[in-house]
């Protein structure tokens, strides 16, 4: 198995105003002794990318790991015949990434370490009808990105033994998937939109930040096959604008385009918003919100 890029145990390393849980009827001040964080996914933004940018959001630093797709696929491969441990001796508890390590302890699943993030970013809603309202705004954008996967490549993504499909076969299926999947789910989130504009309340919530990652992913992948995703929605493009406007959002919009810049990975792709490698994270949020994002060196 390849090498996993841990970070050191120090829960209380770093410290931010911003940091806040607030759930429910609990609210925890994380001022003391806020988690130390690393992410642990593949180089493209997919199902990772909305965790970086609500910690980034809530002015958490953290380390960035993004493996290149062989380590990816060798350091998640499990082993059925190993009878004592079928899971490899793998870090990540599914087998899978992304994955989040807080205070030096790894935990998986999309929805749960976004929540957790969100939580951080006091994204996530007090009430309990308005976190129901969200978390389903939350998994339809998961649907949306699992509804395309089968349409380019032939298995699990990120796993040994899985292959792309020829590239004219990808534009064609993704070209028809977009003329008669999409206009649904586009017009199913359009339906649960506030007046407000917001998708809970008034005011911005992890519903509205997954929406707009995954249109803007989406909307990446789209230029690639020549296809125009946001633009046949004004509803859902009006709603993208209004969240990248947002200074928390903009600040890790303006940080990640610097990087890239920087790396000459801007207007490279639609799935990279980077390259492998190590990254540090760095978000201070008193007196304004400042998030950086240095590429530190390969894995
Ligand atoms: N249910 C998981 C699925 C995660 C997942 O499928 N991750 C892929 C990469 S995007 C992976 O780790 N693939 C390797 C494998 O499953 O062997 C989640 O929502 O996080």
């Amino acid at each position: 198995m390849s090498k996993v890029h841990f970070i050191q145990t120090n829960p209380t390393s770093t410290t931010s105003s911003a940091a806040r849980v607030n759930s429910g009827q609990q609210h925890v001040n994380l001022e003391q002794s806020l988690p130390r964080i690393a992410i642990h996914y593949g180089d493209g933004p997919g199902r990772g990318e909305i965790t970086r940018m609500m910690l980034a959001m809530a002015g958490i630093s953290y380390d960035d790991f993004r493996y290149p797709g062989n380590e990816f696929a060798a350091i998640t491969k499990p082993d059925p015949t190993n009878k004592e441990d079928p899971t490899n001796g793998s870090p990540f508890p599914f087998n899978q990434m992304p994955a989040l390590q807080v205070n030096g302890i790894m935990y998986a699943q999309t929805s749960s370490i976004a929540r957790f993030a969100a939580r951080l970013a006091n994204l996530y809603p007090a009430d309990i009808i308005m976190q129901l309202k969200s978390d389903q705004i939350f998994e339809h954008t998961g649907d949306i990105q699992y509804s395309t996967t089968p349409l380019f490549m032939d298995g699990v993504p990120g796993r040994a033994g899985t292959t792309m499909r020829p590239k004219e076969e990808r534009e064609k299926a993704f070209q028809q998937w977009s003329v008669e999947k999409l206009p649904v789910m586009m017009s199913q989130l359009e339906h649960l939109l506030e007046p407000s504009g917001f998708f809970i309340g008034n005011s911005l919530s992890w519903a509205d930040v997954s929406v707009f990652n995954r249109l803007e992913n989406l909307n990446g992948v789209a230029k690639v096959y020549g296809v125009e995703v946001l633009n046949s929605y004004p509803i859902m493009k009006k709603h993208s604008e209004m969240v990248a406007s947002i200074p928390s959002v903009k600040a890790y919009l303006n940080a990640r385009n610097a990087m890239m810049e920087k790396h000459g990975m801007s207007n490279k792709s639609s799935g990279t918003y980077g390259k492998p490698g190590h990254y540090k994270i760095t978000s201070t949020t008193s007196p304004n919100i400042h998030i950086n994002i240095e590429y530190v060196g390969g894995m």
